[in-house]
């Protein structure tokens, strides 16, 4: 059982044969004992507290008193046995996305099995075929129990030792959340609109730093169980996908990126050697998935000048606030009063200022001399003198522009004849 929102160090496996374990970020793996030649493992489906982030903490269905459920690890070759008992309010069962199996085992509620009764355990026994990425979620009132945060990782490891090696292997599976600031509980019924884009149920600043040895060989390993593609972004580096949930990319069929689409219900793993020491922001590219909790019916004030109406306002609600006219930056630094149980839109202070970012964004800090196994935090980079951009002191040299400079600034460049009618359409 885990109740912890830490970053558990990777387990090494104490039998069996050996492999590089796996980091899950701010979660753990699932130990197992061995019988009769079976891995055993055991997952308990029940109601758990996930902290999102320091403020925050969401009532969810998860496994072993966790959301996501543990990382299952083993080998290439394994025959594992997993018991899954349910204390769960309602019926469950546990699919195995991505693993060769026989049909019985695969999970399906109605097709391949009954659906596990509350306070009985199942248990399922397969061959690990091949090695690889993939995950464990009911598919059992799947829109229920998906939303409430039933899934895991399941991470196979090659027979071969050396094969497909790396120095640090990270796992997180991409969830999302609709939870109205105030309370603990998920609205289950949403299909896109969510405010909470987590990675292992964890929002930004909650995320772990993936931390790494400069010159180690890194793999990230992404799922996706949210409603939509999330772009997961890498800066200071270009990358190779590797891996999806159906197997290992032969060397040839790779090609760089640094941007990588996960799909919905799908995996991909990501490979890098990290040459350049720094602290690299990694972070979906949807720019709403990089912030917390906000409304999205507030119009767009950029450019409006709303001193006159507000002081009007002012006098009716002392407390009204003047926002958005400049942009909405000022939302990083202010500190607003908000109810209990939520988070800023965007937070998060840098050594630099306001980081005015959420959901799903963390930093892989590349670090100099790190001992093999230290995944602590190491503080913020320090820069060499002389690489930071810096303010120009003085005056600045003209810039190159389209139009000629002579044209007036008051000329509008277009006019636009505003729709009427529709009111609240874009
Ligand atoms: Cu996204």
């Amino acid at each position: 059982m885990q109740d912890r929102p830490d970053m558990q160090p990777p387990l090494a496996p104490p039998n069996g044969r050996p492999y590089n374990p796996v980091v899950t970020l701010n979660g753990w793996t699932l130990p197992w004992r061995m019988s009769n030649g079976w891995k055993e493992f055991h997952l308990v489906a029940e109601p758990v507290r996930r902290q999102v982030a320091p403020g925050m903490t969401a009532h969810l269905w998860g496994y072993n008193g966790q959301s996501p459920g543990p990382t299952i690890e083993c080998v290439e070759g394994d025959k594992v046995r997993i018991f899954v008992t349910n204390k769960l309010p309602e019926h469950t069962t546990i699919h195995w996305h991505g693993i060769l199996l026989p049909n019985g085992m695969d999970g399906v509620g109605g097709l391949t099995q009954p659906q596990i009764p509350v306070g009985k355990t199942f248990v399922y026994e397969f061959q690990m075929k091949k090695s690889g990425t993939f995950m464990y979620h009911p598919h059992a009132d799947e829109m229920v129990q998906m939303a409430m945060g039933l899934h895991g990782f399941i991470v196979v490891h090659p027979k071969t030792q050396g094969f497909m090696k790396v120095d640090r292997d990270f796992v997180f599976l991409m969830n999302a959340f609709d939870i109205d600031p105030g309370s603990y509980t998920p609205k289950i019924n949403t299909m896109l609109d969510f405010n909470l884009w987590c990675w292992n149920t964890r929002v930004f600043p909650g995320i772990d730093p993936l931390v790494v040895r400069k010159g180690d060989r890194v793999r990230i390993r992404i799922g996706n169980l949210t409603m939509t593609n999330h772009p997961i972004h890498l800066h200071g580096y270009d990358f190779a996908v590797t891996g999806t949930d159906g197997g290992w990319v032969a060397r040839s069929a790779r090609w760089p990126e640094v941007t990588v689409d996960v799909a919905v219900g799908q995996m991909r793993a990501i490979e890098f050697t990290a040459s350049e020491p720094g602290d690299w922001a990694f972070h979906c590219h949807k720019s709403h998935h990089t912030m917390n909790a906000m409304g999205h019916n507030v119009p767009t004030m950029i450019g409006v000048d709303h001193r006159e109406v507000a002081e009007k306002i002012i006098r009716l609600v002392p407390e009204y606030m003047v926002m958005g006219e400049r942009g909405m930056a000022d939302m990083g630094e202010m500190e607003m009063p908000i109810p209990d149980n939520t988070l800023p839109m965007m937070t998060g202070a840098g050594p630099f200022g306001p980081l005015e970012m959420g959901g799903m964004f963390t930093v892989v800090k590349v670090r100099e001399g790190l001992a093999r196994n230290d995944y602590k935090d190491p503080g913020w980079y320090q820069h060499p003198a002389g690489t930071i951009a810096y303010e120009l002191k003085g005056e600045s040299p003209p810039a190159a522009r389209k139009r000629p400079a002579s044209t007036t600034a008051t000329e509008p460049e277009l006019r636009v004849r505003k729709p009427t009618g529709n009111a609240g359409n874009h």
